[in-house]
């Protein structure tokens, strides 16, 4: 019997059994022949959230996850287990249009495809090595069996480059989680090997409430020379490149949310770095960690979160006020590009008398930044071949000045219940957006008097202090 023949269903369920009984030893050629598809995704457009054909898991039907600028990896269901199929692989990812980086990702794409499954739910991944290097997958949050766990040398050997390794085990927790690699670490995930994990929960979760909208995207962070395509492997912390699934504002799709909706965000972090995660027009609660749900007693309100290497967190929020609202990372240099890293402060400093004779030894010599550095959002500069200008994005009042870990929420009325797509700009109700005004005749401002001294004592000379009359001790 030639190998690549169809299967009949009876023999692909024993090549499927077959496949799990050697998990950790390779899977036979023989046995390739029954893998489920490995599908690919080269767009790194948002995709449509993904919904099972005619079966919706163990459990109730959920609101799938829509993963930003990425896809949900379609499963089959064989035998009651649900088998996906993940190949490591190069792949070139499109940060911004035009940006174009050699990365290692999964199914043609960094991040990997979200698998998405329900509580209960019993799972077999297949995952293909075309990495020029071994690897293996660690399952980031799970309870899982200790040889499923992924640390290769620990747990498994590693998955030689050109073998398939198959694992198995079922979701236990509902919630967000991770995977990466656990095989030269610090190389794979540098260079953007990782992908999203959702547990749905099976029956309703006293914690976890119904959304109409959910989203989610992890935060990544390379150091790529402008004009450079590769990232570097070997940086510790000085990254230049702060994005959000493999992706840098203008490339990172809009959050959109009907009015009234109850919004999630999942955000996790593979970078070196934390990120304190800022929403602004509404407020937020943490509803969940890659820990599981958070009880409603033990959570707050905030509008920026802070999420930690290696952390995950849920953020819930009702849509309750249209317009386009910023979101980005809260550390101002993560809303940078490569061409803002390392510049010279020239804040105050007259170079002017130096310009000229900069320029005749070399004419394309440009004064930056002496005024601040806002210019730097309209300055059509020519850059290098393949890199993002420092600031960039524009919305309709000009330079958004923000590039990186940013993108917008637009909260509008009268949306389709599944309609994802960017309504465009928020059209403000007028009277309602500051304006520029006359002031005429200003009075010139002037420095406010320095405060007087209670009772016109003499200011307390420094290093002593008077400690206060306490009532009743009076000496
Ligand atoms: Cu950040």
């Amino acid at each position: 019997m030639k190998s690549n023949a169809p299967s009949t269903p009876s023999r692909r369920r024993w090549l499927a059994g077959a496949a799990t009984a050697v998990a950790a030893a390779g899977v036979s050629r023989v046995a390739l022949a029954a893998l489920p598809e490995a599908p690919q995704q080269t767009s790194a457009d948002t995709a449509a959230p993904w919904t099972p054909p005619g079966v919706t898991g163990a459990g109730r039907p959920y609101q799938p996850v829509v993963t930003l600028n990425g896809w949900t990896l379609p499963w089959r269901l064989n035998n009651g287990v649900k088998e996906f199929h993940l190949v490591a692989e190069p792949v070139v990812r499109e940060m911004a249009p035009g940006f174009f980086v050699n990365m290692w990702g999964y199914n043609g794409q960094s991040p990997g495809p979200t698998i998405e499954v329900v509580e209960g739910d019993r799972v077999r991944i297949f995952v293909t090595n075309r990495l020029p290097e071994h690897t293996t997958i660690h399952w980031h949050g799970q309870r899982l069996p200790n040889g499923m766990d992924g640390v290769g040398g620990l747990n498994q050997p590693q998955i030689p480059a050109g073998k398939t390794f198959v694992y198995e085990f079922t979701a236990q927790r509902p919630g967000t989680f991770m995977y990466h690699p656990h095989a030269d670490e610090m190389v794979q995930m540098a260079m953007g090997m990782m992908g999203l994990w959702i547990t749905h929960p099976r029956a309703r979760h006293p914690h976890i409430a119904n959304v109409q909208r959910d989203y989610a995207f992890l935060l990544n962070a390379f150091d790529i020379k402008p004009g450079a395509m590769t990232p570097q492997v070997n940086t510790m912390l000085d990254f230049n490149i702060w994005a959000w699934n493999s992706r840098v504002f203008p490339g990172i799709s809009p959050l959109v949310a009907r009015l009234g909706d109850r919004v999630r965000v999942r955000v996790g972090n593979l970078t070196m770095t934390n990120h304190p995660i800022h929403i602004h027009g509404i407020e937020f609660e943490v509803t969940g960690t890659d820990g599981g749900p958070v009880p409603a007693t033990a959570r707050w309100p905030e509008v920026t979160t802070d999420i930690a290497v290696g952390q995950m967190r849920q953020l819930e929020f009702i849509a309750d006020e249209p317009g386009d609202w910023a979101m980005h990372c809260h550390k101002s240099h993560h809303t940078m590009g490569a061409m803002g890293h390392g510049v010279p402060t020239m804040i105050g400093v007259d170079h002017s008398g130096l310009v000229r004779p900069l320029m005749r030894a070399n004419p394309d010599y440009m004064v930056m930044g002496e005024r601040g550095m806002a210019d730097m959002g309209e300055m059509q500069m020519e850059l290098p071949r393949n890199t993002f200008p420092m600031m960039t994005g524009t919305g309709p009042y000009g330079p958004i000045e923000m590039g990186g870990m940013f993108t917008t929420l637009k909260v509008r009325a009268g949306l389709g219940a599944n309609d994802y797509r960017d309504p465009g700009d928020y059209a403000m109700p007028p009277g309602t957006q500051a304006r520029p005004v006359e002031v005429g005749n200003a009075p010139p401002t002037t420095r406010a008097p320095a405060p007087a001294t209670p009772s016109g004592s003499p200011p307390t000379p420094a290093g002593s202090a008077t400690k206060p009359a306490a009532g009743g001790h009076q000496h």
